[in-house]
């Protein structure tokens, strides 16, 4: 019996309530919440906050400016006014440089303050609670007092700034409200290009409209960055729907609506049956101009942007999605409106729509990169020569420069990143503020896997989909998270940096979505990182457009497949076809053999690693272990037969 989904949202809950005028009688202010806000905010602040009738808010911004406080308090609205206002004191605080180029500027994190990080992200959980060995977490009360003595005063001389968010289009059963306070304007900007304004969102939510709350402290700074990194803290209280972000201003880790609201999504989505996940979306062109909608998930630095931007195909989002069903269909929406994105590699003939972007006025941040003397900026991978010299994350730059450990310092950070609204592109889909979302055609899952998988595949259906690709889905490391690269990693879902339930609940949860449905989409895997016998990546970067063309052809079942031990796989003439149509590119049988080959060894290595982890995460659902286990004997049964590798022609 599958245990989620069961509580949908209390009526009073549902956004889109009309709004109530707030009374600021004199009987209200008796208030203590309202007291403090009248106390320390000026009139105009006030005005805009208490505009806002819902007391939680109001007693959530009252707390932490007692505890933090700031010398001023700003609280935007949707107004252009504001947001221009924001911008302006992130350039004023050095928080952001400007460059040549009318509309972009750049920040700089720490040089240690590069990446999320893992260690010190933990959720706060009451004594007796657990989400198993996967999840850090640390006990509450603890975690609370030592969130509130790093806060304590942690903004005097600042100001700290209330902006409200929507997470998801606006208007929409998908939509989150969700209120951003922080000391930084360089977090505030960075959302204000991300997100949905929720000022006019959460008013329409009413009294008693739920949202998630963020509260950022980048603590003592010099030279416009966090000092105390030591000290560095995400605690996510679920209780409470808040996420505490401290002594760290690496977007990953300070934008509350990213990664950290998708904790708190993650509970709620397990709790009334919907998905929170790592996902783009993204319309794929088919026959006769038919657009089918995909969603993927890949662990960071896999090619899930790369994917999402394909030429010739239109973006929805880049990295989370909400999934809801409705009626026999699934759909989903961007969480997000912007895109935090890894400039490195980014080049002329890879990505010419960013390239472009990225090279003409309009609002953009770059972090992390190398500015030049002249207000330029370079990347690793960028086209043309290193400048000779500059300035990025680790001060004055040039080339050669060795870090305290003797290590050379790259003129970019292999996680440096530019921050744009999608508003900026010209494949942005149209159905992109679609209250309703789109229907979801497939779903895919992807890694940085060197020897395993073949490059795209189905699933048998929804079940195989989630417990053999999603739940199986494995990367080896890159620079975007803190840590060593190279080393292979489970990661369902490509979400295990982000559950706020036990591993077992969420696979649960996944497999329960689909269930019910006639025609659940079809699940898929792909793999851009395999690699022939001598090392060298057997596809081009290019290729996955390719991958894409099939998928959407298959998710309306008009190519055949051929049954292999852990999914369908394509027919040479198809993609030597689609190749053609695609790509212009001819693509020999030869390529189709190495690339297609079912590598039963190393998926039967695969296959146990996986058993093996699942073995040890006591709330897994039966049907995991099973389906493994019967993906076992066929890759055994074949070995005997083939041995460690079979052509699909021995199918
Ligand atoms: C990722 O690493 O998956 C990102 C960037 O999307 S971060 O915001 O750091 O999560
Ligand atoms: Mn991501």
């Amino acid at each position: 019996m599958l245990r989620c989904g069961t509580s949908p949202r209390q009526p009073e809950q549902q956004p889109g309530r009309p709004t109530k005028q707030p009374d600021y009688g004199e009987e209200k202010m008796e208030n203590t919440p309202l007291k403090t806000l009248e106390k320390r905010l000026s009139k105009e602040h006030l005005q805009k906050l208490v505009g806002i009738d819902n007391p939680e808010l109001h007693r959530f911004v009252a707390e932490y400016t007692e505890l933090c406080n700031p010398d001023t308090i700003f609280v935007c609205a949707d107004t252009e006014e504001d947001r221009a206002f924001i911008r302006q004191a992130a350039i004023e605080t050095g928080e952001e440089k400007e460059r040549a180029l009318e509309g972009h500027t750049i920040h700089f994190d720490g040089y240690h303050d590069q990446a999320r990080d893992k260690e010190n992200t933990r959720f706060l959980l009451p004594k007796g609670t657990d989400l198993g060995s996967n999840i850090n977490s640390i006990e509450r009360e603890g975690g609370l007092q030592e969130v509130r003595s790093i806060l304590n005063g942690t903004m005097q001389g600042q100001t700290l700034y209330v902006r409200s968010f929507c997470l998801g289009p606006t208007k929409s059963e998908f939509s989150v409200p969700a209120v951003q306070l922080t000391d930084s304007p360089y977090v505030v900007h960075s959302e204000d290009l991300l997100y949905r304004p929720g000022y006019e969102e959460i008013k329409r939510a009413g009294k008693t409209g739920r949202f998630f709350k963020f509260v950022h402290s980048e603590g003592e700074l010099k030279d416009s960055v966090s000092v105390n990194t030591d000290k560095r803290r995400v605690y996510i209280d679920i209780e409470d729907d808040v996420v505490f972000s401290l002594n760290t201003q690496y977007g990953g880790n300070v934008i509350g609506l990213k990664k950290l609201a998708m904790r708190l999504a993650i509970k709620w989505a397990s709790k009334e049956g919907w998905l929170t996940e790592h996902m783009f979306v993204m319309g794929v062109r088919g026959p006769q101009g038919r657009v089918t909608y995909l969603t993927g998930a890949f662990p960071s630095l896999c090619g899930k942007t790369s994917t999402s931007m394909m030429k010739g195909e239109t973006i929805i989002g880049d990295d989370i999605a909400y999934l809801r069903k409705k009626g026999e269909e699934v759909r989903a929406v961007n969480v997000e409106r912007g895109m935090f994105g890894i400039i490195q590699g980014i080049n002329s003939e890879d990505d010419p729509i960013l390239w472009k972007v990225l090279h003409r006025p309009g609002e953009i941040i770059f972090s992390n990169v190398l500015m030049t003397k002249e207000g330029g900026c370079h990347w690793i991978g960028k086209d043309g020569e290193v400048p000779s010299g500059g300035i990025n994350h680790s001060g004055a730059w040039s080339p050669g420069k060795k870090d305290e450990g003797g290590k050379e310092i790259p003129p970019s950070h292999p996680n440096a990143r530019f921050t744009l609204n999608l508003g900026l592109l010209e494949n942005l889909d149209p159905e992109i503020e679609n209250p309703e979302g789109v229907v979801v055609g497939g779903i895919i899952y992807g890694g940085r896997d060197s020897d395993t998988w073949v490059p795209v595949e189905e699933s048998f259906g929804w079940e195989h989909g989630i417990i053999t690709k999603g739940a199986s889905l494995e990367s080896e490391t890159t620079a975007a998270t803190l840590g060593k690269a190279g080393v292979r990693k489970w990661n369902p879902m490509s979400n295990l940096d982000f559950l706020s339930v036990p591993v077992g609940k969420y696979i649960e949860c996944n497999l329960a979505f689909g269930a019910l449905l006639k025609k659940p989409p079809p699940i898929f895997s792909v793999n851009y990182f395999l690699k022939g016998a001598d090392g060298n990546f057997l596809n081009e970067k290019t290729d996955k457009a390719v991958w894409l063309k099939w998928i959407e052809l298959r998710s309306h079942r008009e190519v055949e497949a051929i049954k292999a031990p852990t999914g369908y796989i394509p027919h040479y003439q198809d993609l030597e076809r689609l190749f053609k149509e695609t790509l212009d590119k001819e693509y020999t049988k030869e390529a189709y053999d190495v690339q297609f080959t079912i590598r039963i060894k190393e998926s039967l290595a695969k296959t146990e690693r996986i058993i093996n982890v699942y073995k040890n995460i006591s709330d897994a659902p039966e049907a995991v272990l099973n389906i493994l286990e019967e993906q076992k004997e066929r890759l055994l049964s074949a070995k005997e037969k083939h041995g460690d590798h079979m052509l699909p022609e021995q199918l």
